[in-house]
């Protein structure tokens, strides 16, 4: 069902392997006019014009855009046993890895009396976006929400699209999910103009503007946010979903299979990828792929995204190839799955998640690892990471020299400032040891 592309015996270029598997590309650039019409509509008119854009983009206009206390209460309550008990062992297990991943203040002493400190600083107010399309993913609340609660951000404001199935309200798991993490601030507001109101605030709505947006989206929302950049602070814009599994003959071939169609699941554009130095084993993966797409319940959804061009079998020589194609590739998720992972994940540089052994898969990490299932698509891995506490967190340096210190550095002040022909840099240094023009 996967195309093959054969690499034995070839040694591409970087730019060559990713000609060979392109990523369905979401064209943001033409969706950026649309979206700063919309965006520019909120901040004119307010929640007049979110529900304007939930009538005409979304379920229909909310009873009210801000989540009344009652529904949010109402729809905890609502959640079966079963959900939330799973949805309260997902965050037990998030938090835990969020608390333990918050970087550590440093005190670095460069000599007697000279210390640069580097401490973390929360973001004060954050706009979390929860998407509401074909799918919901309550599980991205949790994903979202936690690092954000273990950082410390002292303000936390969620918006969800209104739901045509909920007569305009947003879907009922997410805002039961939301209220088990003590949210109350929850919009019914959708797209690009959810964006332009955590960017500029709505008064009418006593939404205040926030700091940062996180959370993925449709192309509208990745176009909002890079329209609202520099007024706020925005995460990657979110593209379809990705996993490459490396794995030899000593994998399991259903594993591998079901891994592929797993996140295949997600969407008519999710990349598939296959990298091994076994073809007999390649077949079998094949096989297990074509009888598991034709039995799963999105079957359309998952053929699509594996016959599409961003899904293939790669045939390598070795795992040294492997590892250089994943890191070419720079997946969302990892998946390691060889005789020696530890020897291949040596290798590894660019990834979102590395998932590591047989019982690892990448659906452990969508719900259930601790693990943040927020992260960098469509190759951004080769420069960027998940969502974790340090994502509402800034490193902020404070500087403490005493006198004896600062003298003993006046000399490089004076030369470099002089050489900059900023003389009254080094005489706000010499100021200090008695200096007076
Ligand atoms: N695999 C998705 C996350 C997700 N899976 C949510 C299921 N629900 C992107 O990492
Ligand atoms: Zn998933």
């Amino acid at each position: 069902m996967l195309r093959t592309i054969d690499l034995r015996g070839t040694r591409p270029s970087v730019s060559e392997l990713l000609a060979l598997v392109p990523r369905a590309a979401m064209d943001v650039s033409a969706a950026y006019d649309i979206a700063r019409g919309l965006i520019d509509d909120v901040r004119r008119d307010g929640s007049a014009a979110l529900l304007d854009q939930a009538d005409r983009f979304d379920g229909g206009r909310p009873p009210s855009v801000r989540v009344p206390a009652d529904e949010l209460a109402a729809a905890r309550e609502a959640l079966s046993p079963e959900v939330r008990r799973a949805v309260e062992s997902t965050i037990e297990r998030v938090r835990a890895a969020s608390a333990a991943q918050v970087p550590v203040p440093v005190v670095t002493r460069l000599g007697d009396g000279a210390v640069v400190e580097q401490r973390w600083q929360p973001v004060e107010r954050v706009g979390l976006y929860v998407p509401g399309g074909k799918l919901v993913y309550p599980s991205s609340v949790i994903m979202n929400v936690v690092p954000a609660q273990i950082a410390g951000v002292r303000s936390i404001a969620l918006a969800s699209p209104p739901q045509a199935a909920f007569g305009g309200r947003i879907h009922p798991t997410i805002a039961g999910v939301a209220a088990l993490l003590g949210i109350d601030e929850v919009y019914a507001m959708g797209g690009a103009g959810a964006i332009g109101a955590f960017a500029y605030g709505v008064p009418d709505l006593g939404l205040e503007p926030v700091q940062r947006v996180t959370g993925p989206g449709n192309v509208f929302v990745a176009a909002a946010k890079r329209a609202v950049a520099g007024v706020t602070g925005i995460d990657a814009e979110a593209g379809p979903t990705d996993i490459l599994v490396i794995a030899d003959d000593s994998a399991d071939a259903d594993f591998v299979a079901s891994d592929l169609v797993s996140q295949a699941e997600h969407d008519e554009l999710a990349a598939a990828v296959l990298v091994t130095d076994d073809a007999a084993f390649a077949d079998r993966v094949q096989e297990r792929v074509a009888a598991r797409a034709d039995a799963t319940r999105h079957a359309e959804r998952v053929r699509t995204a594996l016959t599409g061009r961003q899904s293939a079998v790669v045939l390598v020589d070795d795992l040294e190839q492997a590892a250089a194609f994943a890191n070419a590739f720079g997946a969302e998720h990892l998946e390691i799955q060889v005789r020696d992972a530890d020897a291949t994940l040596a290798r590894i540089e660019n990834a979102g998640a590395i998932f590591v052994g047989p019982y690892s898969p990448v659906s452990l990490g969508d719900y259930a690892a601790g693990s943040n299932h927020v992260l960098p698509t469509g190759g951004m891995a080769r420069y960027a990471s998940g969502l974790s506490a340090a994502t509402f967190l800034r490193p902020q340096q404070v500087v403490r020299y005493d006198e004896a210190a600062l003298r003993e550095v006046a000399p490089v002040i004076a030369t470099l400032s002089d050489e900059e022909g900023l003389p009254a840099h080094g005489e706000a240094v010499t100021a200090r040891f008695g200096e007076r023009p």
